[in-house]
């Protein structure tokens, strides 16, 4: 797949993303110096070049998973028989389980546990075929614990391969400590932007706005914040309940709003008008047993630039396998295989505000692609729930191959 004009494939526009049947890439010091059909590239290169035929395989971007909360101690498996009962998600929370579940597992790691956690997970995520990743912190609700999972991501992001993209989750859920005084939590979260502006911690902030959680008040107030102190905005936004958070995403101008799987179409229109993402976490949808996003009406009605990510976390999306994802949106969201290759790549890319150096093969980017072991797109959604990546490689590098990191 190749790129066009810069920014992300809107509505339609994600099925023209362009498939070279007879393609050839060439890469020099770690970044692509030729890309096309494969006749062109090789006439364009000097005959001493090292060829590698890679038998007629696929050979896309490396992908981009935009939305995870892979910085996180411990696990929740201790709450799977509550779900298998039938126990809401956002009831676990309102009980003290769930996210709080793990800000109290998180809030006791140090920074080399946590950085080893994620380091394992991002490690999969690799094997899989994901060269850049964006990281959410969250499971803190304190400015230590907070801190300590943005510097863990700062460590993992220079110790690579993967790029890493930091956002700060301080408005995940409400710190146990402030629950009589919900408002006071909200002007300490407030209060950490600064910090985590000054620090150069996070590129983004992101908001839990959901029924019990974050009102869509108390997230433009969080998000205004982190706009003026020059930080990227992006909305957990009408996951379970439609409170509004995608209409609060297109008034804000957030990067994007994510899940929408109750949001109203209206919102989504202004979304698509103020050039917002829509981020879909499908495998979040089907673990919690919900109705999946309207991707179809997405792309079709409301013109919208949508990507795809795992959600990885240790409640409702327990997996970094953005493959499942692809094919979760295939077969539950009836996205095509075109629309859902552009979404892990280019658009996810542009969620994340790497649109210019991830998520297209371009001549003069960074050589981070993937080769597949199948004969073309489709197969990447036809075949599910296997590793279908052969090699994956960064800057030019084999990173990862059949399955391993190496
Ligand atoms: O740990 O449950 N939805 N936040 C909002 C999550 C899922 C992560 C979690
Ligand atoms: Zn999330």
């Amino acid at each position: 797949m190749q790129g066009g004009p810069s920014g992300p494939l809107c509505g339609k526009a994600m099925r023209t993303a362009q498939v070279i049947c007879d393609g050839a890439i060439a890469v020099k010091d770690g970044r692509l110096v030729a890309v096309g059909e494969r006749p062109d590239v090789e006439a364009a290169l000097p005959a001493d070049v090292n060829r590698v035929d890679v038998g007629g395989r696929l050979v896309t971007p490396g992908l981009v998973d935009p939305h995870t909360h892979v910085v996180y101690a411990g696990s929740r498996a201790s709450e799977l028989e509550q779900k298998l009962n039938g126990v809401p998600y956002l009831d676990v929370l309102a009980a003290g389980g769930g996210i709080l579940s793990t800000v109290e597992q998180t809030r006791a790691s140090s920074l080399e546990e946590l950085i080893a956690a994620a380091k394992g997970r991002l490690e999969t995520m690799l094997a899989y075929g994901v060269t850049c990743v964006e990281a959410k912190s969250g499971y803190g609700l304190d400015w230590a614990t907070e801190e300590r999972q943005m510097l863990a991501v700062r460590e993992l992001a220079q110790r690579g391969p993967q790029r890493l993209v930091s956002t700060f989750l301080g408005a995940h859920a409400m710190a146990p400590e402030f629950r009589e005084h919900p408002s006071a939590f909200v002007d300490a979260v407030v209060g950490m932007m600064a910090r985590v502006a000054e620090q150069g911690l996070a590129a983004y902030a992101d908001v839990f706005c959901e029924t019990g959680v974050f009102s869509v008040e108390d997230s433009r107030r969080i998000l205004q914040a982190a706009q003026a102190v020059g930080l990227g905005v992006k909305i957990h936004a009408d996951e379970i309940n439609p409170l509004g958070g995608a209409a609060l995403a297109a008034e804000l101008g957030a990067a994007s709003a994510d899940h929408l799987c109750a949001a109203a179409t209206g919102d989504l229109i202004k979304m698509a008008e103020a050039g917002v993402l829509a981020v879909l976490l499908p495998a979040t949808t089907w673990y919690l047993g919900k109705e999946m996003a309207p991707a179809r009406r997405m792309i079709d009605e409301c013109g919208l630039a949508v990507a795809l990510a795992t959600d990885c976390n240790p409640g409702s999306s327990p997996t970094e396998n953005l493959q499942l994802v692809m094919q979760f949106a295939a077969h539950q969201m009836r996205m095509t295989p075109i629309e859902v290759l552009a979404a892990v790549t280019r658009n996810a890319a542009y969620a994340i505000g790497c649109g210019a150096v991830s998520g297209q093969l371009e001549v003069g980017r960074p050589a981070d692609f993937v080769i597949w072991d199948v004969p073309d797109v489709s197969h990447l959604v036809y075949h599910f729930g296997t590793n279908q990546a052969a090699e994956v490689y960064i800057d030019g590098r084999l990173v990862a191959k059949r399955g391993c990191v190496l």
